[in-house]
């Protein structure tokens, strides 16, 4: 499994630094965000470092779907299957963390 140093994200996936799962398989990781922006608000990962979600789609489409399987078993869970689902791609969109992340937002009526 590729590794990255200096990544937060890989840390987390390793259990250096500690976390809140919500959903761990052999190829992906998720966890509450510290910082939620609606009522359920987690992080799904690959195990596997890639930088950003058009990195992950040239290079493992099939771990690009499993996401989004994920982000539906979350919401079926938590909302009656209702989520957005938001890929931050690059530091001008709002990226701060270089390890692939999807954001689920679900758990309550999302207006906009
Ligand atoms: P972004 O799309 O790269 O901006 O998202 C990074 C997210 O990682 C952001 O929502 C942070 O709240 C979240 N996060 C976290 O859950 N745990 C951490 O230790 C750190 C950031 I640093």
């Amino acid at each position: 499994m590729s590794q990255s140093d200096d990544c937060l994200f890989c840390k987390i996936i390793a259990g250096q630094i500690p976390s809140e799962k919500v959903y761990e398989d052999d190829t992906t990781y998720a966890f509450k965000d510290i910082n939620p922006k609606a009522k359920v608000h987690v992080l799904i990962v690959p195990k596997q470092h890639f930088a950003n979600v058009a990195e992950l789609a040239r290079e493992d489409s099939a771990q690009l779907g499993h996401i989004v399987e994920v982000a539906q078993q979350i919401a079926d869970r938590e909302f009656h299957g209702a989520y957005r689902l938001i890929f931050n791609t690059g530091i001008d969109a709002g990226q701060t963390v270089f390890h692939v992340h999807a954001h689920v937002l679900t758990g309550e009526t999302l207006d906009e």
